[in-house]
């Protein structure tokens, strides 16, 4: 009996140890026969029960369940244990990376990009400014006074009676005047509003790029080599482009500028020479600085590029629109 005792507990050691160095479910199974198979080592301490006296017997017999009971218990957990393992490596190296999406520009976007990449490259700075603005900026400093009929010129989103949505950008280049001190030379980029209703050609919301610069002898030659080169880099080096007189109040003389497109003339941008009550606006001494000013119209430039009929498509956001014109 106290032979069978030591035997149990010299079993229990070995299994335990040879246990802690199984590396696979194969040699697991190795185990498993070592101990509890047909011939297995637990299994022969079981053939030694009947050589025992039969009070004997039940304490042994106790002893070797328990011992049984003990190695399968930990034969199962561990078999567990590896099967875990093994799902974790179960990862094929040779399978191709999953394809994700990095997304893209909006159309309106990368145009806007190109035309900012033009002005830049020409050594104008980017500013920017608020989209709620003041009336003082948005119409009283460009020499549109309360209740002028020039208002009526931009269909304007109030807030207030002294605030709205900007209808153009020009009050960025205000603020800047007001603030630096020339020689200025920036282009403001950025998102307009008008009371209109969408249709073909309009949006309540668009996009306007507009510029400026103001230095001692500003000429409107200067104007006009500008945004000749703005559109042969846009449209390519062959464009011909003609200037027609226009009307804004907050230059003179103001012009349109349009550029030749298939068989006729697309008017695409408003400009002219600064004019002096904006600068006296700004604290500006008209008789020291002159200037030059322009807007475009980014939606506009966007369509005739791209080649689209209906400003509505870049703002429905259709992903089959979009796709289409992913660069
Ligand atoms: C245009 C056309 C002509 C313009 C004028 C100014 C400022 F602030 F200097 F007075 N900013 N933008 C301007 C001039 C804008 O857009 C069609």
């Amino acid at each position: 009996m106290e032979n069978l005792k030591k035997k149990v507990e010299v079993l229990r050691e070995s299994f335990r140890e040879a246990l802690g160095s199984v590396r696979g479910l194969e040699e697991l199974e190795k185990l498993r026969v070592r101990y509890l198979g047909r011939k297995g080592e637990i299994t022969l301490l079981f053939k030694l029960l009947k050589e025992l006296d039969p009070n004997e017997r039940r304490e042994a017999g106790a002893l070797l369940n328990t011992l049984k009971e003990e190695v399968q218990e930990a034969l199962n957990l561990k078999k567990e244990e590896l099967k875990k393992a093994r799902g974790r490596e179960k990862v094929d190296l040779t399978l191709p990376g999953r394809e994700y999406s990095l997304g893209g520009l909006h159309p309106l976007t990368a145009v806007l990009e190109e035309m900012i990449e033009i002005f830049v490259g020409l050594g104008f700075k980017v500013e920017e400014g608020p989209e709620i603005e003041w009336d003082f900026y948005n119409f009283e400093a460009l020499n549109i006074p309360p209740h002028h009929p020039a208002r009526d010129m931009w269909s304007t989103l109030f807030i207030t009676e002294k605030m709205m949505l900007r209808t153009h950008t020009s009050p960025v280049q205000v603020r800047v005047m007001e603030r630096e001190k020339p020689p200025l030379r920036f282009i403001s980029p950025g998102r307009v509003y008008r009371k209109d209703a969408f249709d073909a050609s309009h949006s309540p919301a668009f996009y306007q790029l507009e510029g400026l610069y103001v230095d001692k002898k500003v000429t409107f030659s200067d104007l006009k080599g500008t945004l000749e080169l703005f559109a042969r880099e846009l449209f390519g080096s062959n464009t011909r482009v003609k200037f027609v007189p226009s009307y804004f109040p907050f230059t003179e003389p103001s012009a349109e500028m349009s550029v030749n497109w298939g068989k006729g003339w697309l008017e695409l941008v408003g400009c002219g020479m600064v004019h002096p009550a904006v600068f006296n606006a700004v604290g500006l001494d008209p008789d020291e600085w002159t200037g030059y000013a322009f807007g475009v119209g980014v939606d506009r430039v966007a369509m005739i590029k791209l080649g689209i009929d209906d400003i509505r498509l870049f703002y429905e956001n259709d992903l089959r629109f979009l796709r289409r014109y992913l660069r």
